[in-house]
């Protein structure tokens, strides 16, 4: 790849051209951090106004900086600064942004053809990729997959499967649940704001209960009997006769990367195999080797009935499945799922270039590699900061909690001036959690170790200095 000498110099506003290096995405862009106007620059600045004028208010944007190219770990915006990316778009982009394998996949195709509607005449690559998911997600049962164009378009049809599938209605989900933005999803997602304020009524038959959330629950309760409190919940106030599905995010993702207990996974898929009960995973943030396995349950043995995946399946292309045991997927009637787009040969060939990706190179010895190289610093951060109550994730998926004085009370207030400060300098890091007081890390998992521990530094700094 011929990369322009443009890149990699310092660059000053005024004679950086964006569209010089518009072939230059991916991870041949120099890895590195580098800032040449203030954080955003003065195009961004330029952008983000007539942004205003035509892009609904309703949708904001957490750093406007406007991107002209990514790659590897690194953003480059529109007036030539390079960010170190440690969001990865919100956990889309593992296999780093415009990944090679997915790029020459994708070019592939769309010279083949863009759409035809999986839904009148069928291409190879969709049912490649439900063979691919249907071999990598949890147990050796006969398995279907299902492939739709977002998360919660999956969540959504996988409680319409489980409901179908068993012909009862209710679903229980968790405190602190995150499964999109649609009007079933909105009723299964926890927290009112910004998701939910003002949007209803919500869909019915919907069943909140106590999640494992072990720096918040009551001191050293296991996650057995976290589990059994749901359960008993469950049974008094749904009964099991009642409840088409249980839905969960083995490692929750907007509600602030909360890690259950060990234990509070396998006894509630323990409970719902006994009482003929869909237990749905929702990995559609925590899947696809995010965590330092394939699927976040898999380090527990857990074997899910139905299994939700998007993000990073497709590189960055918008794909989404549900993948899950045959007799359960091949309960609806024929014609009862589906969408104009959904498993879009583009994004088909994207998912397929993602996964290539993802076993070569052993992304999830990457992500395991990640939780080495960030925990201890993060855990000593917190040790020398006393504004952080809690550090936890796995693999590429790691977060800290800002409580005052490193107690419970939640300190949202600081979450944000750390984040400011990350962005300004040039460090792109998101902030989650239902008191909005979380800090996460989602690097791209092939991330180089000079530029996330340059991004450690600062982040570490930021705390420091809050
Ligand atoms: N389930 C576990 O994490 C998406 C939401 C960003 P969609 N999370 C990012 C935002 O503010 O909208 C998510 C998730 C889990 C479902 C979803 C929904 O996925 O592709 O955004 O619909």
């Amino acid at each position: 790849m011929i990369i322009p000498s443009t890149i990699g110099k310092p660059l000053s506003s005024t004679t950086f051209d964006s569209a010089a290096v518009e072939s230059a995405g991916g991870p041949g862009l120099p890895q590195e951090r580098r800032l040449v106007t203030a954080i955003p620059g003065p195009r961004s600045v330029e952008m983000h106004t007539r942004r205003g004028a035509a892009v609904s208010a309703g949708i904001s944007s957490t750093l406007p900086v406007y991107t002209a190219d990514a790659g590897g770990g690194v953003l480059v915006d529109v007036d030539g600064n390079s960010l170190i990316d440690l969001g990865s778009g919100i956990a889309v982009t593992s296999v780093g942004n415009a990944a090679p394998r997915v790029v020459e996949r994708v070019r592939r195709a769309v010279g083949h053809f863009t759409h035809t509607c999986f839904m009148v005449t069928p291409y190879e690559d969709y049912v490649t990729v439900a063979e691919k998911l249907n071999e990598l997600t949890p147990g050796r049962h006969a398995k279907r997959t299902a492939l739709f164009n977002s998360g919660a378009e999956a969540v959504e049809n996988a409680v319409k499967i489980a409901r179908s599938a068993t012909g009862r209605t209710a679903v229980a989900v968790f405190d602190h649940a995150y499964h999109g933005r649609t009007n079933l999803t909105m009723a299964l997602t926890a927290k009112s704001m910004p998701y939910k304020k003002g949007f209803g009524p919500f869909a019915g038959e919907i069943y909140r209960m106590p999640m494992s959330y072990p720096f918040r629950d009551v001191p050293g309760i296991s996650g057995k009997e976290a589990a059994d409190r749901a359960i008993s919940m469950i049974e008094k106030q749904v009964g099991a006769d009642d409840l088409a599905a249980v839905l969960i995010e083995p490692i929750q993702g907007e509600g602030g990367f909360v890690v259950p207990a060990d234990g509070f996974l396998p006894a509630l898929s323990e409970w719902c195999t006994a009482n003929g009960v869909v237990f749905i995973a929702d990995e559609i943030q925590s899947g696809m080797c995010r965590t330092g396995d394939w699927f976040a349950v898999d380090h527990e043995g857990v074997v899910p009935d139905l299994v939700t995946t998007a993000k990073g399946l497709a590189g960055g292309l918008p794909l989404a499945a549900v993948t899950g045991r045959a007799e359960l997927m091949d309960a609806v009637h024929p014609g009862g799922l589906g969408g104009t787009y959904g498993g879009n040969p583009v994004a088909c060939a994207a998912a397929l270039g993602a996964i290539d990706t993802m076993q070569e190179l052993d992304l999830n010895a990457a992500a395991r590699r990640i939780e080495q190289l960030a925990l201890p610093r993060l855990v000593a951060v917190a040790q020398r900061s006393g504004r952080i109550g809690d550090v936890r994730g796995r693999g590429g998926m790691l977060a800290v909690e800002f409580t005052v004085g490193g107690g419970l009370e939640p300190d949202p207030a600081t979450a944000a001036v750390v984040a400011r400060a990350c962005h300004a300098q040039g460090v792109v890091v998101l902030t989650c959690g239902t008191y909005g007081n979380v800090i996460r890390l989602l690097p791209p998992l092939v991330i180089g170790e000079d530029l996330l521990e340059e991004g450690l530094g600062i982040l570490e700094a930021a705390i420091l200095a809050a």
